[in-house]
């Protein structure tokens, strides 16, 4: 009986709700929104995939490198809503990164390059840790060009905790990449530089310069690069350009691009300060027809630096060229004109290179490199003396694609591959195993790097794809001459055409390379474990400590207030200040800030933080929660009385 009443007035309720939305003045038809805003049933489609009602969360989170900007973005896929940005080269004061002398400031201290504090970064290529060449959602890499440095961020609080500067290298770019336990992290070389930090003039270019690839040895039960397991192997002075790592049948190996074979270094236009009378012109990079990728034996190479094979460079190990070839572990292969991406297989079999100013990708077979690196079968040798292998020979097929082709992505569908056309502004689908190109689709504009979900992955998931795209032109309002990005989101839907979804502008430098993993592979607390940091402060025990000029405060922080509130120290004094977040709730953050003392902190659920500063300036200075925290933020404050 209960049960029908309640379901009758369910049903009531329901009535009542249709008869207020069909009468009432303010109530809207679909019908006359889409007529109103000048809707397609295409748009309508679009919005339906993308929408996400309050509350629902995203399938797939996305790992953008942030560019100029040192950090990095992560957003939800399908709704394109950006969720965090991950400090990381660069200062962040909302994350209190790189204030004060948290420990985020001794993470960005690592940074520092032959003592200077470096303050950006050119990021390129995250990558997220794998196990068995599939993403573990554990750690996610990410690389400097401009100065070259990998960072390593847990995802388990999602910051930064470790900056590695490579020892010998002044530029690189083709990182972050791992080897599929994650035992390495790549970083290639890109501008070819002598190793020491010495001057060594232009005329010794091809004696004294060299590229090379680090392989950064890491330690996944401290969650850290470990610089003393590294060591790097030595190559010509070419640019080394874009990695990937072998897996499946190509397990132990690495591939690496490169351009400028030709070894050209400079000398057109007006203003040289050397090279003056030297006749150049601007082709002189992309002279030749080919240049190479470098075929690593990864597994023989660190089998080197474990047997002692090598000389130390600035305290680094670093595996000789001559070495390398004479261990059979170090080949060249011609590769089309100025190649960019460079793209392993699910299986490990294949290996897609595309190059800018060739229309083709091709695809090379590893089991055909393997077969002529076993019998010794090489067309030549370079100056340096490492065997070149004939192209023909180890290629499996070239598939005209269009203008500039660069980054290839996979599908879940065996032989389905995207390839972003930077100057045709289209993403190519194709399959890469019969040579068929399948569909071409319009973006806006300019594509670089593209992503698919877990595309890089031995499982792709297909689904989505990501185009980032260099160009935005006239896609959102203007807002200057400098425009955000473009990241457009396409649906790949099997046995559907490909769909544009989505317009996303990016206004955080220009991201490059990104990775997408499936949201629930990652676990991520939501609170810190008190005793686990050094200092932790427990309530009760708060105050304030001198020793001599060396004064250390013990703060708690909880809705509303600091303990203690009211500090007076003297002129002079060196005050290391310890503050443990003590709230259990979630995202109850508290931030911390001593006004006009460059001092900013965010004081996470069960966080100690520590500040360090010398109070070198006489005055009042009121210290504030920096959150808006609870009802009584605005009184969570204390003085800071400097006599
Ligand atoms: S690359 S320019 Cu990844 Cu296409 Cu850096
Ligand atoms: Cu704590 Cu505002």
């Amino acid at each position: 009986m209960e049960f029908r009443v309640t379901k009758m007035l369910k049903v009531i309720s329901l009535f009542v709700v249709a008869a207020l939305f069909t009468t009432t003045a303010w109530a809207q038809s679909l019908s006359d929104v889409v007529k109103e805003r000048g809707l397609s049933d295409k748009d309508l489609l679009a919005a339906a995939k993308t929408y996400n009602p309050s509350g629902k969360k995203d399938e797939y989170i996305v790992f953008s490198s942030g560019g100029q900007s040192g950090q990095m973005i992560v957003y939800g896929v399908p709704s394109m809503r950006i969720l965090k940005y991950i400090a990381v080269f660069t200062p962040e004061p909302w994350q209190g990164y790189g204030y004060g002398e948290a420990h985020s400031m001794k993470v960005l201290e690592q940074g520092r390059i032959r003592g200077r504090k470096i303050t950006w970064g050119d990021t390129h290529h995250p990558a997220l840790s794998e196990t068995k060449g599939d993403y573990d959602g554990q750690y996610v890499f990410l690389n400097d060009k401009a100065n070259p440095r990998v960072a390593v961020i847990d995802l388990k609080t999602f910051e930064t905790v470790q900056i590695v500067v490579n020892p010998i290298f002044k530029s690189e770019h083709g990182s972050s990449v791992v080897t599929p336990d994650t035992e390495y992290v790549l970083e290639a070389a890109q501008y070819p530089a002598p190793f020491s930090n010495k001057y060594v003039s232009l005329d010794k270019f091809n004696t004294h310069y060299r590229g090379g690839v680090t392989y950064w040895k890491f330690d996944r039960k401290k969650g850290r690069i470990n610089k003393k397991k590294s060591f790097t192997v030595e190559m010509p002075p070419y640019m080394q350009d874009i990695t990937d790592v072998g897996k499946g049948v190509s397990a132990g190996w690495s591939f690496t691009n490169s351009i400028n074979t030709e070894r050209y270094v400079g000398g057109y236009g007006k203003g040289n300060t050397k090279y003056k009378d030297k006749l150049a012109n601007e082709a002189g990079m992309s002279a030749k027809d080919t240049d190479y990728m470098h075929v690593v034996n990864w597994k023989a190479a660190e089998k080197l630096y474990k047997a002692g094979k090598f000389k130390k460079v600035n305290g680094h190990p670093v595996i000789s060229m001559k070495d390398m070839v004479k261990a059979n572990a170090l080949f060249l292969i011609p590769e089309p004109k100025s190649p960019h991406g460079n793209d392993v297989s699910p299986d490990g079999r294949y290996i897609i290179v595309a190059g800018k100013l060739d229309t083709h990708a091709s695809i090379y077979d590893f089991t055909k490199i393997k077969a002529l690196i076993d019998k010794k079968e090489f067309a030549s040798k370079d100056d340096y003396g490492i065997p070149i292998l004939d192209f023909t020979k180890t290629l499996h097929k070239q598939v005209q694609l269009g203008l500039g082709p660069l980054h290839t992505q996979f599908d879940k569908e065996k032989g389905i591959v995207y390839t972003s056309l930077y100057v045709d502004s289209a993403v190519a689908r194709w399959d890469y195993l019969s040579g068929k190109l399948i569909e071409k689709l319009p973006i806006n504009y300019n594509i670089g790097h593209l992503v698919t979900a877990e595309g890089d992955t031995v499982a792709p998931d297909g689904k989505y794809l990501v185009a980032l795209n260099k160009l935005s032109i006239d896609r959102f309002n203007n807002v200057g001459p400098l425009h955000p990005q473009n990241h457009q989101l396409i649906d790949i839907t099997k046995g559907r055409p490909m769909h544009l979804l989505y317009d996303m502008p990016l206004p955080l430098g220009e991201p490059h390379y990104a990775q997408m993993i499936k949201a629930d592979k990652l676990k991520p607390i939501v609170r810190y474990k008190k005793r686990s940091f050094k200092h932790y402060v427990k309530a009760g025990k708060e105050g304030v400590f001198r020793k001599g000029k060396n004064v250390t405060i013990k703060s708690t922080s909880i809705r509303s207030h600091f303990s203690p509130e009211v500090i007076e120290v003297k002129k002079g004094d060196n005050i290391t200040w310890h503050i443990t977040n003590v709230e259990r709730a979630q995202d109850q953050v508290h931030g911390f800030s001593v006004d006009n003392y460059n001092v900013h902190a965010s004081i996470e659920p069960g966080e100690t933080v520590t500040m360090k500063f010398k109070a070198d300036k006489r005055g009042v200075f009121p210290f504030y929660c920096t959150e808006f925290c609870s009802a009584l933020h605005l009184e969570m404050m204390g003085y800071f009385l400097v006599k």
